[in-house]
């Protein structure tokens, strides 16, 4: 149940109540695909860096090691130790963008796996029955998400096909939620918005699937590689027919400023392997902008990578010895990158939340937007 609390512009300041916990949003989920996150990150360390969502990926996690055997373990929730919400993503993007030779048909798509490249069909109904076993918080519809140079025709004839499948999406988890052996009998589904960048398409769209009364509206098939001005018209454009009073989420986005680009324009959930893939290779947030840890300024720097950051990385570290770390490949040097850089995403988020709650979120976003700018000058 999402409960809208305050509204600045179009910017919202919600809550999403689940089994699993109270989501305050604007939120970013820390993307752990195969149900970790890269860097050697432990669930322990998600409490400490102010983690609320964790988001895991339905086909990966089909492909290895296997949701049934998840669920005879008890779910991922109990697999993985973690207590709080979970967000899966049904497939369809990572079929799209991973697996081998595909064939999209009515009934759902034909590919091969990325590991053995054994022949696997997914499906709408599939896709929930994976991420039932998975035992989610929130499950995520099956969609096509259509390449940026796909010509108006298939994108339109797609996001037909995708609103077919979430008609069949929602039958099925309806289905699987009333049966006696399901772990989330509560688990919630959200809808994917699709239209590449043509405006009336995506506005159709909208209005269609914002009738069918999902737990939360996601917009879909951007970051795709179209600009970012055309990615921020396109979410202007689609969020005023999406319902207000449900959680919109920006699938796969993106940069600090991204997010405060779609905060403004009404969205309030955001994941993305930015701040992760980063930190992985020495590329680190802070307030000025992004930092490379490998320049050889910082060989002797005795500063955290961030002064006053209150991340497990800033608060013991030099920046020299994490760099020593990472020119070494010690695993310990990318984890402590990758603790910093989703401490900054989420501490970010914390300070929207509160920016929304005193009603200056516009002076904050201007603000923060010019820091990002500093390290340039
Ligand atoms: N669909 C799904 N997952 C996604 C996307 C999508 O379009 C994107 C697009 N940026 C990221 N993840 N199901
Ligand atoms: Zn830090």
């Amino acid at each position: 149940m999402y409960k809208l609390i305050k509204q600045e512009g179009r910017a919202k300041r919600g809550e999403f109540h689940t089994v699993h916990g109270v989501i305050q949003t604007p939120v970013f989920m820390n993307v752990g695909t195969v149900a970790a996150i890269k860097g050697a990150v432990s669930t322990q360390d998600l409490y400490e860096i102010k983690t609320q969502v964790e988001l895991s990926n339905t086909y990966h996690l089909h492909v290895r090691t296997g949701d049934k055997l998840i669920k005879q373990f008890g779910g991922l929730h109990k697999f993985m130790v973690w207590n709080k919400p979970i967000l899966t993503d049904s497939g369809g993007f990572q079929v799209f963008s991973l697996a081998g030779l595909r064939k999209i048909k009515e009934e759902g798509v034909y590919f091969n796996s990325h590991i053995d490249g054994h022949k696997i069909f997914m499906g709408p109904e599939e896709s929930m029955q994976i991420q039932s076993n998975l035992a989610s918080t929130i499950a995520m519809a099956f969609d096509e998400c259509p390449s940026s140079v796909a010509e108006r025709k298939y994108i339109q004839a797609s996001v037909e096909r995708t609103t077919r499948w979430l008609h069949r999406c929602k039958k099925e988890m309806s289905r699987l939620n009333a049966l006696e052996d399901t772990i989330n009998k509560k688990q919630m589904l959200f809808g994917i918005n699709q239209g590449g960048t043509f405006e009336d398409i995506r506005i159709e769209h909208a209005k269609i699937i914002s009738e069918l009364d999902m737990d939360g509206y996601a917009i879909g098939g951007l970051a795709v590689g179209e600009s970012h001005s055309e990615m921020y018209r396109i979410i202007e454009e689609t969020v005023p027919y999406l319902p207000v009073d449900k959680p919109t989420y920006l699938m796969g986005v993106g940069t600090p400023a991204n997010i405060l680009e779609a905060v403004e324009r009404g969205v309030d959930f955001f994941d993305c392997v930015y701040p992760s893939r980063n930190g992985r290779h020495g590329h680190l947030y802070t307030r000025k902008g992004k930092i490379n840890l490998f320049n050889v300024k910082y060989e002797l720097d005795e500063k955290p990578i961030e002064e006053g950051c209150q991340c497990p990385a800033c608060r013991t570290y030099s920046r020299a010895y994490i760099r020593h770390l990472l020119k070494a490949k010690e695993m310990l040097g990318m984890r402590l990158c990758v603790l910093h850089n989703l401490y900054f995403y989420n501490t970010m988020m914390e300070e929207i939340r509160q920016a929304l709650d005193e009603g200056r979120f516009i002076e904050y976003k201007k603000a923060k937007l010019e820091g990002f700018l500093e390290n340039d000058k």
